[in-house]
């Protein structure tokens, strides 16, 4: 099985498992990956999803063994497979925390950086290793470093292919925070299950405004601004929010729409 994907309570936890290839994508992964997020999006008792690599590294991006001697127009045709796991991800009314376990190269650093709340482990690094294969970030890595790290630091990750250690990467805002080793996965839990017991209609509303805002001016990004939170004014759990506040108690979100 590429993956694992085990129901907890109102998360998912999918887990790459080719651990002896650093879980290392393949066509088969990508689409066993599709398809469980496209499972967690159906199923209701489903609140966020939590996305962690087997072993000691979290995805060593593209399967090079499966690409050699690979013409390059079928190069290209296997980001058929990829990207839409890319767009999924974006797309996805649910939050998504990655929790890097290891090293994140290739494919795999920007499979992470295209979740919603990425945790990596002190020991993990970032490696946009397309450059030492003479290759260009794919997965949407040329949208997403110059938006997280600014176009000085994406320039020379994409160019010089050079490890980023964890702790560097949340300094620059690549990522949300290094954590010790030992309490990575306790963490991620912990920040899949609070996301999963959260507003789910006003956090994916805000997922799609932040990204609508990477290619808007302000004026536009208003509007986006207004008609989503219209939408999310009209959530039962916005009206829970405000009466738990005057309350004085903790709020109980249902995630319905
Ligand atoms: C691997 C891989 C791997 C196969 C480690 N493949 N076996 C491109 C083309 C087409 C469409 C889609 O998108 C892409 C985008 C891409 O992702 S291109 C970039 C592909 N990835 C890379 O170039 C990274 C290659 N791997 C590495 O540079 C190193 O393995 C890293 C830096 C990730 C980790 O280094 P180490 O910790 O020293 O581990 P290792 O190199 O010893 O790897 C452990 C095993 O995993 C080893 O196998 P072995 O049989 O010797 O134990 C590696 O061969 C295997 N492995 N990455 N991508």
């Amino acid at each position: 099985m590429p993956i694992i994907v085990e129901a907890r309570p109102f998360y998912r936890l999918i887990t790459l498992n080719r651990a002896e290839r650093l879980n290392a994508l393949t066509v088969e992964m990508a689409d066993a990956l599709l398809a469980a997020l496209d499972g967690a999006a159906a199923d209701p008792d489903c609140r966020a999803v939590l996305l962690t690599g087997a072993g000691r590294g979290f995805c060593a991006g593209q399967d090079l063994a499966a690409i050699a001697g690979m013409p390059a127009a079928e190069i290209g045709q296997l980001l058929d497979h990829y990207d839409p796991v890319i767009r999924k991800l974006r797309a996805l009314p649910l939050p998504v925390v990655c929790a890097v376990n290891g090293v994140a190269a290739g494919a795999g650093a920007n499979l992470a950086l295209a979740c919603d709340i990425v945790l990596a482990a002190q020991s993990a690094t970032f490696v946009q290793a397309f450059a030492r294969i003479g290759l260009i970030p794919d997965c949407g890595g040329t949208w997403f470093l110059p938006r997280l790290v600014g176009m000085a630091r994406a320039r020379a990750l994409a160019l010089l292919a050079e490890p980023l250690a964890a702790e560097t990467a949340a300094e620059w805002g690549l990522i949300w925070r290094a954590v010790d080793d030992g309490r990575l996965m306790d963490e991620a839990q912990a920040l899949a299950a609070r996301l999963a017991a959260g507003p789910t209609v006003g956090l994916a509303l805000a997922k799609r405004a932040l990204d609508a805002a990477a290619a808007n001016d302000l004026d536009t990004q208003l509007d986006v601004e207004r008609d989503l939170q219209a939408k999310a004014a009209a959530s039962p759990d916005h009206a829970e929010g405000v009466r738990a506040f005057l309350e004085k108690r903790p709020p109980s979100f249902t995630g319905r729409s």
